[in-house]
């Protein structure tokens, strides 16, 4: 009997630290972004408009350096909204074209006016496969989702 509801706390923690590990954003970010070989960058591009996000399935490499080009096709403004994915990498900045960049080791989404783009600098660092959505009302359900793969 005492013996089960060790068993049964045990497994309790670890269910809890898996979770928070899964919560959690990439700590070393920092140390990831300045060890990379940023020569050896891909870029890759995904285009969001009504009512999608093309291609709706991305695949990036653990840590491969890459930059990630967010264009807003539209005519309405649209979010690149992956709270997990955000969490799986470590973040370079977040550059635009014609306004600067913001240096930050997180983020979680990225609205974007029409006919303007984002540029996202990052290395993938744990796999899994991620949700990307636009969180503008009506849009998901209107198609505006996709996945992306860190394998
Ligand atoms: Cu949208």
């Amino acid at each position: 009997m005492f013996r089960s509801k060790i068993h049964q706390i045990l497994f309790f923690a670890a269910f809890v630290l898996a979770g928070c590990s899964q919560e959690e954003y990439v700590s070393d970010a920092e140390d990831r972004v300045k060890k990379a070989d940023w020569l050896k960058m891909e870029t890759v591009q995904v285009r969001m408009s009504e009512y999608q996000f093309g291609p709706s399935s991305l695949t990036f490499r653990v840590g491969v350096p890459y930059k990630l080009e967010i264009i807003n096709d539209g005519s309405v403004q649209h979010y690149f909204s992956a709270r997990m994915f955000f969490r799986s990498i470590a973040a370079r900045k977040i550059e635009s074209r014609t306004d600067g960049e913001v240096k930050a080791p997180y983020f979680y989404e990225a609205e974007i006016n029409p006919g303007r783009s984002l540029d996202l600098y990052f290395i993938p660092v744990r796999r899994g496969q991620y949700q990307v959505r636009c969180i503008k009302e009506g849009h998901e359900q209107l198609g505006m989702r996709g996945q992306i793969i860190i394998e």
